[in-house]
């Protein structure tokens, strides 16, 4: 069976964004791969974050792992912060990555630029990214789009590494869903949609109330044709909520076209609400059982454990190709 790795920043509240673009896709390959689902805590103070909101974030988006489908009998979810594994070997990887390469990143442009205190690790970023893919001899990354760079730097510099001490780690392959790989903001759709945005009438977050949700689609920017018509350069607006309605429905796009013809934005707009809200409601639902649970720990134990076990096979024979540690002196 093929393994699958793939992670979410704890950075704020889940968008509708990261459960089309990602959590969706994991439910679904849960079944035929052997899975790691990780919190990754670490990339997430590569910006300021506050210690009580990152707390609540973490547990946050690990119940919302599992109230949107994760099997903890089937998948390993766990946070990358237990398991020192990772940064250990980011450390090691960031010795064998360019500064050039990093600073091509344009997840690293886009946060970086016009701010003034800029964290080096923000531009180490991508290393650590790579320690989590490469601990687990992974096959298959399952990420949005906006995630390519990262994991074409991450077959890079693991092939750099293979190349110069020994052949360990397995290259991995990215895997975007087809639908729903970018959903963009609400109110700038050339803009993908982000938990981080200031605008927060851009984001539906997956904790939304329906209210809310209803009242962030109406009030979400088109343009003035009023026909239904995919056409991401022409009219990024409609087609963004067509994306969200084709994926939130399982609909083709053209089904959806052919659903509209002669009908207004209205109507549209109301539909893709009630579809969004009725994908969200038992998800929800499931997310208040489970965020105070004790069971919830037990499962981050357990995914802490079943990782580590996995991951320090990886980092101790990527020690001994580098070098790092000794050889015990035996009587
Ligand atoms: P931020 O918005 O704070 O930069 P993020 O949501 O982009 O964070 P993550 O939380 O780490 O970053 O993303 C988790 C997963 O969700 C990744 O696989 C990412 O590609 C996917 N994702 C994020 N935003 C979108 C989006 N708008 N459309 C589709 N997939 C997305
Ligand atoms: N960089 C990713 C989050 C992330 C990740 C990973 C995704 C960190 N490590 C390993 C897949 C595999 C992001 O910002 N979305």
């Amino acid at each position: 069976m093929k393994t699958i790795f793939s992670g979410i920043q704890p950075s704020g509240s889940l968008t509708l964004g990261n459960y089309l673009g990602a959590m969706k896709q994991f439910v679904e390959l849960q079944e035929d791969y052997h899975c790691y689902f990780c919190i990754v805590d670490e990339h997430a103070i590569t910006v300021p974050q506050d210690r009580l909101k990152l707390r609540d974030n973490i547990r946050s988006l690990a119940a919302l792992y599992l109230a949107s489908g994760i099997n903890p009998e089937k998948a390993t979810l766990f946070i990358q912060s237990e398991v020192p594994a990772h940064t250990q070997l980011g450390w090691m990887i960031q010795t064998q990555s360019y500064i050039g390469e990093l600073e091509r990143m344009t997840q690293f442009k886009d946060k970086s630029t016009g701010k003034e205190a800029v964290s080096s690790a923000l531009l180490t970023y991508p290393p650590l990214m790579t320690a989590d893919i490469l601990l687990y001899n992974t096959d298959l990354v399952p990420v949005g789009n906006d995630q390519k760079q990262h994991i074409e730097l991450t077959r890079d510099l693991a092939e750099r590494f293979n190349r110069k001490f020994n052949d360990i780690f397995t290259i991995p392959e990215i895997k975007v869903s087809e639908v729903g790989a970018r959903i963009m903001s609400l109110q700038e759709p050339t803009k993908k949609m982000s938990k981080s945005d200031d605008n927060q009438k851009a984001t539906i977050f997956m904790l939304d109330e329906p209210k809310q949700i209803e009242k962030k689609i109406k009030s979400a920017v088109t343009d003035s044709e009023g026909i239904v018509r995919f056409d991401p350069e022409q009219k990024p607006g409609i087609s963004n909520l067509m994306t969200i309605m084709a994926s939130c429905t399982n609909q083709s796009l053209e089904t959806i076209e052919s659903k509209y013809k002669g009908i207004g934005y209205g109507q549209f707009k109301q539909d893709t609400a009630n579809a969004v809200i009725d994908l969200l409601t038992p998800i929800q639902t499931r997310y208040q059982d489970i965020v105070d649970s004790m069971e919830l720990d037990d499962i981050l134990d357990k995914g802490a454990e079943k990782a580590s076990f996995v991951a320090n096979k990886t980092l101790a024979k990527a020690k001994k190709a580098m070098g790092l540690g000794r050889v015990k002196k035996r009587k």
